[in-house]
């Protein structure tokens, strides 16, 4: 039987900033972007969720709902910093280590379990490892897959241990809303409540046809994951080669500053997804789509890296005014950046050596 464990800093990045001003402790802090310049909110400390504050919601929201809580811009070396040193006690007890941002990894530790060392042994020393290297706290997940532990993470934070025994996997997820799986979005859920499905023990009820004929190919995915099942392995290099968003246009469109918004809604998005993943990339690409559906794409290498919404924004808007003409009109537009040099999606193997006793 396997033994994952997820950990997920709490309130990262406001943590951090708590962590580092002590007049921040116990105040409501966002981290994020200046409101008077469409700022949204990366990250919301705890006493600020309490007014209804959370993650990508736009900074003037923010202010609104708490008027006093102090704004703090993100410092994102340091969190890169708190990111690669974490790792590295993590590789001390298990190379399967895979990050998938700045704060939050999969580690599989199967092989490293035995009679002393059991897979809440491992969580509780690497808890405690964590908060003395970095005075920070995270929240472990154990379980016997990546879909289940990742839920048990959330389920007890901040600073939160939450164990799912083996066998007791549909037991655990039973209760629980169906958006705690895995591709579940606002939309299907949404659906699902038509059906009168709310719950993760509703929808295992229902019959494989069911899930086929609802969700197509991934069907039997998400029915497996729903009974608490996920063959998927942890990942330990996953070069990641880009990323990108992009979306059709509502109407099709020849409207310079529409166009522009969208474009910079776009590299916002896609900003936000390397900083939080700690990359840098130099090849910014905008795609476009004409209304008769001929696509291409313009692309711009440059000089030094890019890893801030802003920089992005500012290569992909210089391309598409360069694009736009009176008779031209776009029905998609995408925004990618690629040619990444650093960050943890690119790194290789760590050559530490696994060493348990180390934990403690
Ligand atoms: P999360 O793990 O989603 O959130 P969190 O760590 O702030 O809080 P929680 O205790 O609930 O885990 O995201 C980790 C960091 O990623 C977060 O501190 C800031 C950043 N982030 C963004 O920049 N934009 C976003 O929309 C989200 C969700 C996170
Ligand atoms: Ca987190």
């Amino acid at each position: 039987m396997a033994a994952i464990l997820h950990a997920d800093f709490d309130a990262f990045y406001a943590s951090v900033e708590q962590r580092d001003d002590p007049a921040l402790r116990g105040k409501p802090v966002v981290v994020g972007g200046d409101p008077n310049f469409r700022g949204v909110v990366a990250a919301a400390s705890y006493e600020v969720r309490g007014f209804g504050v959370r993650s990508a919601m736009p900074m003037k929201t923010a202010m609104r709902l708490c008027p006093h809580a102090v704004r703090v811009p993100p410092r994102f070396d340091v969190y890169r910093d708190i990111s690669r040193q974490v790792l590295e006690i993590f590789r001390v007890v298990t190379p399967l280590v895979e990050p998938l941002s700045l704060d939050e990894a999969f580690l599989d530790v199967t092989n490293r379990v035995d009679d002393v060392w059991t897979p809440v042994k491992i969580a509780r020393g690497l808890k405690g490892r964590i908060k003395k290297r970095t005075a920070l706290t995270i929240s472990i997940g154990v379980a016997s897959s990546k879909s289940v532990a990742k839920i048990a993470s959330d389920m007890d934070k901040p600073d939160g241990l939450t164990v799912v025994a083996p066998g007791s996997e549909r037991e655990f997820l039973a209760p629980l809303p169906v958006s705690r799986l895995w591709g579940i979005g606002p939309k299907t859920q949404e659906r699902l409540a038509l059906d009168k499905i709310t719950t993760i023990g509703q929808l295992v009820e229902r019959p494989a046809e069911w899930f086929a004929a609802r969700f197509g190919k991934s069907g039997p995915f998400l029915r497996d994951l729903a009974n608490g099942i996920d063959e998927r392995p942890v990942v330990v290099e996953r070069r990641r080669k880009s990323l990108s968003a992009e979306t059709t246009l509502a109407v099709d469109s020849g409207d310079a500053e529409y166009l522009t918004e969208v474009v910079e809604r776009l590299s916002q998005r896609v900003g936000s997804q390397l900083q939080r993943r700690g990359l840098e990339g130099r090849t910014v690409k905008l795609k476009l789509r004409l209304e008769d559906f001929t696509t291409f794409t313009r692309q711009v290498t440059l000089d030094g890296p890019v890893s801030s919404p802003d920089g992005v924004g500012r290569a992909t808007t210089d391309m598409l005014r360069r694009e736009l003409a009176p008779d031209r009109r776009f029905r998609l537009v995408g925004v990618g950046v690629s040619g990444f040099e650093s960050g943890e999606d690119a790194e290789g193997e760590n050559p530490l050596q696994p060493r348990l006793a180390g934990l403690i």
